[in-house]
């Protein structure tokens, strides 16, 4: 956990969010700024700043973030598919340093970049 850190804060419940899953290693919330249907923050429970922190020591954790996405996905109907990204750093976009993963769906996504 760090003090400063706004999805720490959350995990801990500290900060209100709508959690729609949670388990040991993982904390999943809906964004507070939804660019889709269903647009949830799936969130290690250890503060790792970003995917660039990823390492053999904390691994699992994002392991257990991909098992949780499937399961909510299917949880919140999105069996025709759904898209998941991570923005890493600056340059990435990403703007809360604490790795997370966008899940995204309930609606035919355009606007691929890849
Ligand atoms: P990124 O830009 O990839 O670092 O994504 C950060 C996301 O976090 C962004 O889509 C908005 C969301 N967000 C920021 N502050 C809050 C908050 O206080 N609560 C919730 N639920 N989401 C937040």
């Amino acid at each position: 956990m760090s003090e400063n850190c706004l999805f720490c804060r959350i995990i801990s419940g500290d900060i209100p969010s709508d959690k729609v899953y949670e388990d040991e290693y993982v904390c999943a919330f809906r964004d507070i700024n939804p660019q889709a249907p269903v647009h949830v923050l799936v969130v290690p429970k250890a503060h790792i700043a970003s995917a660039a922190d990823v390492s053999a020591e904390n691994s699992l954790y994002v392991a257990r973030c991909f098992e949780a996405i499937a399961k909510i996905a299917a949880a919140e109907g999105l069996g025709n598919g759904y898209r998941v990204i991570t923005n890493c750093g600056e340059d990435g976009g990403q703007s809360v340093m604490h790795l997370h993963f966008h899940l995204i769906g309930g609606v035919k996504l355009s606007e691929k970049i890849i």
